[in-house]
C-alpha cells in the first residue's frame, strides 16, 4: 500500500504522507508523491495541491535505514523537480519537523506554511552528507548565501517565526491547520505560481567562502561534510541550477559513499539502539520523575542540578551545612549568569529556573522528591551512610541513584531497604552540558526503576547507555587503559606533547596530557590511591604521582604536563628531565616512538578493554561503547567511536597487534576476547 494518500476537497488535492514514525521518506513516499502529483495535474477537479503528514511531523528526511542499499528510481532530487515543475500550485504544509529531504520536497513545493511549533533544517551534515534533493541550490537562492550556510553547515533547525523571516516559508498558521492549508491554496490558486530559483543567489563577499572554510576547519576539526557542504553552495552562487544540481548530486555521493557518513550514520542508529534493553519490553511500566533531590552541591551536584532546571524540573540540593549549600547554589546562579551575560539565555529565563532551585540541610525535607541523585565524594563509607539517611527520608517509590564514577553499585544497594529502586547515573562534567549519561545496573536493579532511567535520559536530553557494574563501568574503565598506555609511552621515550600530537592528529579534540592538565592530575592521583596493584600498571602513572606530589596537578596549579605561562601551555624542560630520571631507574633505555605506535598502542587498549567489557556482558552491544566513547570522552564521531573503527580497520589487524602487544609486555592487560575474534 502506498504510503501517499490522494484525496480531493473544494478543488485542493492532499498529498497525505503516513509513514510512521517520522515520515521518513523511503520509495514508497517517493513514490507516491511523484504519483500523487501527476494525478492532481491531470484531475480536473483540482485547481491547488497541499502536500502534508499524518502523524506527529512532516517529513524527517530521507530513509537512513535505505543508505545502505542500492539507491531506487524515483530518486528524491527527481520527485523535488517534479513537484516544482507542476502547472498547478504545490504548497507544502508543515507541522512538527521538516527536516533534510522533507525541507528539500517543502522547497520544490511553490508555497511553504507552517505551524507554530514547527522546525526546519536540514541535518544531513550530522550524517556526513550534504543535502543531495537541492537543499543546497535552492536555500541560498530563497535566504540568501549566508544564512542558507549557516542552516547547512550547523545542521541545526530553526523555528518556524525564524524561518518567516529569513523568507523559507510563506505563512505561520495557526488554528486548525487543514483549514489553514485549503484557506491559503485558495487565496494562490489563480495566481502566478512563483520561480525563485531562476536567479543566481549573490555571494556575501570575495572572501565569504575562504573565510567559512577555515572557520569550519577548526569547529568542525577533521569532519568532511561540512566542506563539501561550503563547496555546494558556492557552485550554487557560480553555476546555472541545472549545474549546480549536478555539483551537488557529485558532492552528495561521494559523502554517502564516505567512511565518515557511515560512522555517522552508525552513531545516529547506535544512540537510539543504546536506550533499548532486551530485558525491558516496552510495555514496562516506569515511575513519574516531577521533582529530583541532589546530594552534593560541589562541580558535578550543581552541574546536574543546572541539568533539570534547564527542563524544567524542581530540584531540591541539599548539602551538609548552610555554608556549603550556600556555596552550591552559587555555583548553580553563577552559571546561569554567565550564560545571561554570553547572550545564551534571557534574565527571564534564568529567573525561572532559578525559582524551581530550593536548598537544604535536612533530609526530612526530601519525602516527596521522585529521584535523589547522590553526587557526593567518592568514598563508600561516605556514600553508604549517605543512602541509609534517604532509606529513612524518601518516599517508597523514590528512585535512588549514585553519580559514582566507578564504586561498586551493589554495594551501595546493601545499605538500603529497598534495593530494587537503587540504580548508577553517573554523569559527565560538566552535567549540564556532556551528553552521555552512564545508567549503572545493579544486581537488585528493577527493571521499572532501570526503565526510569531510561525514559529519564529523553526527558533531560541525555545520551543514555547501560551499564554493569565494574570498576569504571564502560567509559572510565576504557579510559584507565588508554591512560596506562600514554603512561608506559612516555617512561619509554615519547613526551606527554608528543603523545598529544599524534592523538589530536588522529582526531582526539584534546591529547590526554592536556585533558589530565585541564581536569587536574590529582583527581587521578586520589583514585589510584584506592586502587589495589592488581587494578593497574604502578609505573605508567610514576610521572603523573609525581608531578601532583611536588604540586604541579595542571592548569589550575600552572603547571602539570605543560607549563601554563598562557591557557595553551607549553612543554616543560623539567618534565622532560623527570621522565628520563624515571626511565633510568626503571631501567629503560629511552627510545624514539613513532606516532603510528603511540595511535596504535593507545587506541587498541581501548578496543582490547572495550571487548572485554562486551565479553563480560557489562555492555549489550559494541554499538553502546561507541556511544559511551563518542559521547563522553570526545572520541571522533566521524570515526564512528572505537568498536566501529576496529571494525572498520580490520579486527583481524587489531588483533594481531593485540597479540604481538601480549608477546612484547606480557598478557596482564593485553588479552584478544571473543568479540575480536569474530
Ligand atoms: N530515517 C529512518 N529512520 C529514522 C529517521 C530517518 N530519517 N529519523 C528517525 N528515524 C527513526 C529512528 O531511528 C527511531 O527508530 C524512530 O525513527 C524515532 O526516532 C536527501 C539525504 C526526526 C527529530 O537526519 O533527527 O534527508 O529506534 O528516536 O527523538 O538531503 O529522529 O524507533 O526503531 O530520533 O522524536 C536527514 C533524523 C536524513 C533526521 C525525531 N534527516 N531524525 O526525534 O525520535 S538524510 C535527519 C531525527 C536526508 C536528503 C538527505 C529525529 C527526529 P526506532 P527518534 P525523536
Amino acid at each position: 500500500m502506498s504510503a501517499v494518500h490522494y484525496s480531493v476537497e473544494q478543488f485542493t488535492a492532499f498529498l497525505t504522507v503516513d509513514n510512521p514514525p517520522v515520515n521518513a521518506i523511503s520509495h514508497s513516499v517517493r513514490q507516491g508523491l511523484a504519483d500523487g502529483i501527476t494525478a492532481a495535474q491531470k484531475d480536473e477537479r483540482v485547481k491547488s495541491i497541499v502536500i502534508h503528514c499524518a502523524g506527529r511531523s512532516f517529513m524527517a528526511g530521507a530513509d537512513i535505514k535505505e543508505f545502505g542499499k542500492p539507491p531506487q528510481e524515483p530518486h528524491l532530487p527527481d520527485v523535488c523537480h517534479h513537484i516544482e515543475a507542476c502547472n498547478k500550485p504545490v504548497i507544502a504544509v508543515i507541522h512538527g519537523v521538516a527536516l533534510g529531504g522533507g525541507l528539500e520536497i517543502a522547497l520544490g513545493a511553490h508555497y511553504r506554511i507552517a505551524d507554530e511549533s514547527a522546525q526546519l533544517g536540514l541535518p544531513e551534515v550530522n550524517l556526513g552528507l550534504i543535502p543531495g534533493a537541492g537543499g543546497t541550490q535552492r536555500t541560498p537562492r530563497l535566504i540568501g548565501v549566508e544564512a542558507a550556510t549557516d542552516l547547512i553547515t550547523s545542521g541545526k533547525p530553526i523555528r518556524a517565526d525564524k524561518a518567516l523571516t529569513l523568507g523559507l516559508i510563506d505563512a505561520v498558521v495557526e488554528g486548525a491547520l487543514k483549514k489553514a492549508a485549503l484557506k491559503f491554496a485558495h487565496s494562490v490558486q489563480e495566481k502566478e505560481i512563483p520561480k525563485p530559483y531562476a536567479q543566481k543567489p549573490a555571494i556575501p563577499s570575495e572572501t565569504f567562502f575562504e573565510d567559512t572554510r577555515r572557520l569550519l576547519s577548526k569547529r568542525k576539526k577533521g569532519f568532511e561534510a561540512p566542506q563539501a557542504c561550503i563547496n555546494a553552495v558556492e557552485a550554487a552562487s557560480t553555476l546555472s541550477f541545472m549545474d549546480g544540481m549536478k555539483r551537488e548530486r557529485e558532492l552528495f555521493i561521494e559523502c554517502r559513499n564516505s567512511s565518515q557518513s557511515a560512522a555517522q550514520r552508525h552513531m545516529f542508529f547506535a544512540e537510539r539502539e543504546s536506550l533499548k534493553v532486551e530485558d525491558v519490553p516496552r510495555e514496562t511500566s516506569a515511575y513519574p520523575i516531577k521533582s529530583v533531590a541532589i546530594i552534593g552541591a560541589g562541580t558535578m551536584g550543581a552541574g546536574i542540578a543546572i541539568a533539570f532546571l534547564d527542563k524544567g524540573m524542581p530540584v531540591i540540593l541539599k548539602e551538609v551545612s548552610e555554608e556549603a549549600l550556600k556555596a552550591g547554589i552559587n555555583r548553580v546562579e553563577m552559571n546561569y549568569a554567565q550564560q545571561v551575560k554570553k547572550g545564551r539565555l534571557s534574565e527571564a529565563m534564568k529567573d525561572s529556573r532559578l525559582a524551581l532551585l530550593k536548598g537544604s540541610i535536612d533530609y526530612g525535607d526530601l519525602s516527596d522528591v521522585d529521584l535523589v541523585i547522590e553526587a557526593a565524594f567518592e568514598k563508600m563509607d561516605i556514600k553508604k551512610l549517605i543512602f541509609a539517611e534517604l532509606d529513612k527520608a524518601v518516599k517508597k517509590t523514590c528512585i535512588l541513584a549514585t553519580n559514582t564514577s566507578y564504586l561498586d553499585v551493589n554495594e551501595i544497594a546493601e545499605s538500603v531497604s529497598n534495593p530494587k529502586n537503587v540504580i548508577g547515573l553517573h554523569f559527565f562534567s560538566p552535567a549540564n552540558i556532556m551528553k552521555l549519561l552512564e545508567i549503572v545496573r545493579g544486581k537488585a536493579t528493577s527493571i521499572e526503576t532501570l526503565n526510569t532511567a531510561l525514559q529519564l535520559c529523553k526527558k533531560i536530553g541525555k545520551v543514555g547507555v547501560v551499564s554493569g557494574v565494574c570498576f569504571g563501568f564502560i567509559g572510565n574503565r576504557m579510559f584507565q587503559h588508554y591512560q596506562r598506555e600514554v603512561g608506559l609511552l612516555m617512561i619509554e621515550g615519547a613526551t606527554p606533547w608528543q603523545i598529544d600530537q599524534a592523538l589530536t592528529k588522529y582526531g582526539m579534540p584534546m591529547g590526554p596530557c592536556a585533558v589530565a592538565d585541564l581536569a587536574g592530575l590529582d583527581i587521578g592521583y586520589f583514585t589510584r590511591q584506592s586502587l589495589s596493584d592488581d587494578q593497574y600498571e604502578a609505573k605508567a602513572f610514576l610521572l603523573h604521582d609525581r608531578l601532583v606530589e611536588m604540586d604541579r596537578k595542571g592548569q589550575k596549579t600552572g603547571a602539570g604536563f605543560y607549563d601554563y605561562a598562557d591557557r595553551q601551555g607549553s612543554p616543560s624542560a623539567m618534565v622532560e628531565n623527570m621522565l628520563s630520571e624515571i626511565s633510568q631507574e626503571l631501567g629503560i633505555e629511552r627510545r624514539a616512538v613513532s606516532e603510528a605506535e603511540i595511535v596504535e598502542r593507545t587506541i587498541d587498549a581501548l578496543i582490547c578493554s572495550g571487548s572485554e567489557i562486551l565479553s563480560e556482558g557489562i555492555a549489550a552491544r559494541s554499538s553502546d561503547i561507541d556511544v559511551v566513547y563518542c559521547n563522553g570522552y570526545g572520541f571522533p564521531r566521524w570515526r564512528g567511536g572505537p568498536m566501529h573503527y576496529a571494525t572498520h580497520h580490520g579486527k583481524a589487524i587489531i588483533r594481531a597487534r593485540i597479540e604481538g602487544y601480549a608477546e612484547k609486555f606480557g598478557n596482564r592487560w593485553w588479552r584478544v576476547s571473543d568479540w575480536l575474534k569474530d
